[in-house]
């Protein structure tokens, strides 16, 4: 484990955040960013080094997502304890399984997120709009990672199919296993950036990331699980320093993606699907047996991908379903304060009565 003590620059902080913090917080606490989620705390770097340190129960009682890798907090200056959670530039976060629509934190404070599948059957077109969806809803750059190119006749057919998978995106192929390919990676992590790699298992992601940060082992930071190899394997997320002084975090693999309400993550990736649907004849086409419907006749005219229609419409369903399950608890919520303070109004009203 690494003794290095980080500036608050080094650990990717940025300016802005500062309005967030008062001249007292700077007095009895101090910036750290979590490195690492355990059953029983945090891991966090900050200039006092890596630090474990527990977190109120308090902290994760609110609706906002408890703290995760990458988070920004305020820990207390003489005691190993989160004071505070600092508010998020970006939070990619997915719909946990279950019904109840509960939001799962992923990482925090992403610059971009590599989105990986591999040159070969993982490539999967409508999970990667689900991915592209998410990343674009959250703020974040996304960039797809087409890994084991090594082991690929025609890389560039599958180059090809993720550059139309939303307008303008990077998509790089690499061998994830040699350096020299990585590489291409660079434009994405300089000094200071923040990138979070996310895809099925077994595409690359934990090998990616050991050849990210082989070339300076000992400098590596962060919670790092070590296997029989000594290698780096994702048994639980954890954020790790990079030579070129950019931050990764490797995420676990995930089976199922579910996304919430990411009504404008949506609109960024199915931009052709949008721009169709503004053309039908009617403005709440559901754009399936609609008559005039200038989506359905772009498919039929096979300028529109019928897969890509499908992918569309389900992730648009999923997306309504989080935002009614959302807007029901919320009303729910308000509901129970009105009646709350009515009880209080004729709490009042009897103790007036009784004067
Ligand atoms: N040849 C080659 N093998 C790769 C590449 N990326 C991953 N692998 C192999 O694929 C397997 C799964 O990789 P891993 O990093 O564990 O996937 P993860 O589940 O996404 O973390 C390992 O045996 C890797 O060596 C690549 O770009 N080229
Ligand atoms: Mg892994
Ligand atoms: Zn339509």
């Amino acid at each position: 484990m690494s003794t290095t003590n980080f500036t608050l620059d080094q650990l990717g902080w940025r300016p802005a955040y500062a309005q967030h913090l008062t001249l007292e917080d700077f007095e009895t606490g101090q910036p750290a960013r979590v490195v690492g989620v355990q059953r029983s705390g945090l891991s966090v770097l900050c200039s006092r080094g890596l630090l474990a340190v527990t977190v109120p129960p308090a902290l994760c009682a609110g609706s906002e997502p408890a703290p995760t890798v990458g988070d920004w907090v305020l820990v207390d200056a003489d005691a190993a304890r989160v004071r505070r959670l600092l508010p998020r530039h970006s939070l990619l976060a997915r719909v946990a399984a279950g019904t109840a629509q509960r939001t799962q934190a992923i990482a925090a404070n992403l610059d971009t997120l590599l989105v990986v599948t591999s040159c070969n059957a993982d490539f999967n077109a409508s999970r990667l709009e689900r991915y592209l969806a998410l990343a674009f809803d959250a703020g974040i750059t996304p960039v797809v990672v087409l890994t084991k190119a090594d082991l690929c006749a025609d890389p560039e057919s599958y180059l090809e199919a993720a550059a139309s998978l939303a307008p303008g995106i990077a998509v790089v192929a690499v061998d994830a296993t040699a350096a020299a390919s990585a590489a291409r990676l660079a434009p994405w992590l300089a000094h200071g950036r923040t990138v979070a790699l996310a895809g099925s298992s077994g595409v690359g992601k934990s090998t990616l990331t050991n050849t990210l940060i082989d070339d300076a082992r000992q400098d590596t930071a962060g919670i790092r699980e070590d296997d029989a190899r000594g290698r780096h394997t994702t048994t639980s997320r954890g954020m790790f320093a990079l030579p070129t002084g950019a931050w990764v975090i490797d995420t676990p693999g995930m089976r199922e993606l579910r996304v919430g309400a990411v009504d404008a993550g949506l609109d960024t990736v199915f931009d052709e699907v949008e721009r169709l649907a503004a053309l039908c004849r009617f403005r709440d086409c559901s754009h399936a047996g609609d008559t005039g419907c200038a989506v359905e006749r772009a498919v039929a005219d096979g300028r529109l991908d019928a897969r890509r229609l499908a992918s569309y419409h389900k992730l648009q369903r999923e997306a309504a379903g989080a935002s009614r399950t959302l807007r029901e608890r919320h009303e729910k919520e308000r509901q129970f304060g009105a009646l709350q303070r009515q009880a209080q109004r004729a709490k009042r009203e009897m103790r007036k009565q009784d004067r």
